[in-house]
């Protein structure tokens, strides 16, 4: 049986909608104090669990989070790990799946729920989603059994339902439900009561956190779109500091079949760049070779993003070249799933 049984929550404010208010002057949202924000919300103090919050010196759009932010949360959580049973970032939902790839894999053996969650109105507006995906984002953190926490991986909580947070893709600026998990089920359901779908939970052995820290900013995003021009791809890739791209291709990887642009690529990958292939639609996998505008693609070595989302990836790839993993070996840990973030 799932029981909450009085739980310690650690409440980690990075900024985001949840907790701005109009600036006077210009009438535009800005980042705004949290223990404001508190006192906005009483009901906080009839959860079953004791919360503590700590907030970033200065509060942030999520437009403006960086590898610097990334960093700061997973040492605010390591620093706390052993004191508290879960652990609830508020944060901003424009770049919130990047945060919650990041950070899933900087935390490699998490043994306890991080619930990344924030909001389309602020907390103060009078019809605000911040209030229920704050408190059910604490109760979803609170979860245990047995005296151990029933969810062990970096999620992500928008309107009633709890996602693998690296599987997670923001797909509104406008409707209280702003995220989807195209490519994996959603783990809980929250309605009259909190359904958890146990069968889809990431389990991972018990074992000593590890934070990770290194990340690789020298990377690109490159969607191709029809009438791409070769001086374009060509600038990217001879970027002099380039150490990955991900490239968002059509359908499931497919990409102009022209001569210059393998090449382009060719070339990249012999000098060490690592060339992640994901698909441009919000749903379903790459597989190179299906089509033979794809087949080029799996010859010269592009690495196959499979089902995994540009966030997750573009993440995934900053993190494993901060690793330092070796040429040979990159594409294949690159394929394997880490954090579930694949298939
Ligand atoms: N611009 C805000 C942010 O990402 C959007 C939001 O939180 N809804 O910080």
């Amino acid at each position: 049986m799932i029981t909450s049984a009085k739980p310690n929550i650690l409440l980690i404010y990075t900024g985001g909608t949840i907790g701005m208010v109009k600036d006077t002057e210009t009438g535009a949202l800005k980042a705004f104090n949290f223990s404001k924000i508190l006192k906005n919300i009483p009901e906080l103090k009839l959860l079953d669990c004791t919360i503590a919050t700590i907030s970033f010196e200065v509060p942030i759009d999520s437009s403006n989070m960086n590898v610097d932010g990334w960093i700061k949360m997973a040492e605010i959580i390591a620093s706390n790990y052993n004191d508290y049973d879960g652990f609830v970032v508020l944060h901003g939902s424009d770049t919130m799946s990047y945060s919650a790839s990041a950070l899933s894999f900087m935390l490699e053996n998490l043994g306890k729920p991080v619930v990344f969650t924030g909001s389309q109105l602020p907390i103060g507006d009078l019809r605000t989603d911040a209030k229920e995906n704050l408190i059910t984002a604490i109760q979803v953190a609170a979860l245990q059994e047995n005296g151990m926490p029933v969810i062990t991986e970096v999620c992500l909580y928008f309107e009633y339902k709890l996602y693998r947070g690296n599987r997670t893709t923001k797909i509104s600026a406008e409707h209280f439900n702003a995220f989807v998990s195209p490519n994996f089920p959603f783990l809980v359901e929250s309605g009259v009561h909190l359904k958890v779908r146990e069968e889809y939970l990431l389990k991972q052995p018990v074992q000593p956190l590890k934070v990770h820290t290194h990340f690789e900013t020298n990377v690109a995003i490159v969607k191709i779109f029809p009438g791409i021009s070769e001086s374009v791809i060509s600038a990217i890739f001879s970027i002099p500091t380039l150490k990955g791209v991900v490239i968002e291709t059509y359908g499931s990887g497919n990409a102009p079949t022209q001569d210059w642009f393998i090449a382009q690529l060719e070339v990249a990958i012999q000098r060490g760049i690592q060339i992640v292939n994901v698909t441009q639609c919000s749903g379903g996998s790459v597989s190179m070779g299906t089509y033979e505008a794809s087949s080029q693609l799996k010859q010269i070595g592009i690495i196959s993003g499979k089902d995994i989302t540009t966030e997750a990836a573009i993440t995934k790839l900053m993190y494993l070249l901060g690793q330092n993993i070796g040429n040979s070996v990159f594409k294949t840990i690159f394929e394997t799933p880490i954090r579930g973030e694949m298939e």
